[in-house]
């Protein structure tokens, strides 16, 4: 597998092009465009890691382009280089508020585009990395409360504009203080990371997102799924730890781990905030720990 960062170069005159290309082409893989519009594209079809970009080119310049790749949600975290010839003091002011991270000048010097380049790859997967991490819980490794709450927002925002319903699966481990009583802490940790894995591969549709909640608590975001579907996906959770029989010598509600497990539908409406959703499903999951445990509500 190639695990090359990937540079877009952006000029109208293919010998600029081929100048650049040559001092990077044996470090990454390379794509270039002679034109605003068609770069656009093919960051929008595959973005890169890197855009170098010239500032003066027909049609689209330089400074629109980078506008555009900065406004699109799909592009907006990758780092743009002007190239260029001008180095007024307008021009990189210009080029720095239309969101560019760094100008090398033409003509080009290799050693300084080759260390910039660097410089701001290295950056860029720091950046990527720690966005990555930001979003995922550290004992079990699925999404945490943050990915969550974005997820609901957007599912949310999307469901209100398309008329689809979204469906909210919230799940208590019962008795879970016994349990980290019995087996100790680590065993605890252990059985939660057992769990997060289960429920993720029980709502396991593309756009379903499964994330620990909070201690022993987790949820399932199911966006474009109906009450009816959340119900299959929540009874598919109950069934699969009563197969999987995690022992549960403590637990007063049977002898392996259990989940009581509250559901809420809704057709987002913009006059509502998701936090609707959530109370809904949190008060069903209250209902299913007042009525014994280890069974669903809606
Ligand atoms: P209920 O059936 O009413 O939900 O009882 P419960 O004991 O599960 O509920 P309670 O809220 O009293 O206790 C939750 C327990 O979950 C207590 C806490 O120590 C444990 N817990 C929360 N986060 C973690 C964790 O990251 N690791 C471990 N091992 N335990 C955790
Ligand atoms: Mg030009
Ligand atoms: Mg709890
Ligand atoms: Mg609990």
């Amino acid at each position: 597998m190639d695990e090359r960062a990937t540079i877009l170069i952006v000029d109208d005159i293919p010998s600029n092009i081929q100048t650049l290309a040559a001092v990077l082409k044996d470090d990454y893989t390379l794509y270039f465009a002679t034109s605003g519009a068609k770069a656009l594209e093919l960051c929008l079809q595959r973005p890169p890691d890197l855009v170098l970009l010239d500032v003066m080119m027909p049609g689209m310049d330089g400074f629109e382009l980078c506008r555009r790749i900065k406004s699109e949600p799909l592009t907006c975290d990758v780092p743009v280089i002007f190239v260029t010839a001008r180095s007024d003091v307008e021009d990189e002011t210009l080029g720095l508020e239309a969101g560019a991270i760094d100008f090398v000048g033409k003509p080009i010097s290799p050693p300084i585009v080759r260390a910039r380049v660097r410089n701001h790859l290295q950056l860029k997967r720091q950046a990527d990395m720690l966005r990555k991490l930001s979003f995922r819980d550290g004992l079990t490794g699925i999404a945490n409360r943050r990915a969550f709450d974005e997820a609901l927002d957007r599912a949310w925002r999307r469901g209100a504009r398309t008329g689809t319903p979204v469906s909210l699966i919230l799940l208590d481990v019962d008795h879970f203080k016994a349990y980290n009583d019995f087996y100790g802490h680590q065993g605890g940790d252990d059985c939660l990371r057992e769990m997060a894995q289960l429920m993720a591969a029980r709502a396991g549709r593309p756009d379903d997102l499964t994330a620990r909640y909070g201690g022993e608590e987790f949820a399932c975001l199911l966006p474009g799924t109906d009450a009816e579907g959340a119900l299959t996906v929540g009874h598919s959770i109950i069934d699969a730890l009563a197969e999987r029989r995690l022992p549960h010598a403590a637990s007063p509600t049977a002898g392996w781990i259990t989940v009581s497990v509250g559901i809420a539908s809704r057709v987002p409406d913009t006059a509502d905030a998701p936090a609707t959703l959530l109370a809904a499903a949190d008060a069903a999951l209250y209902q299913a720990k007042a009525g014994g445990r280890n069974r669903l509500c809606v």
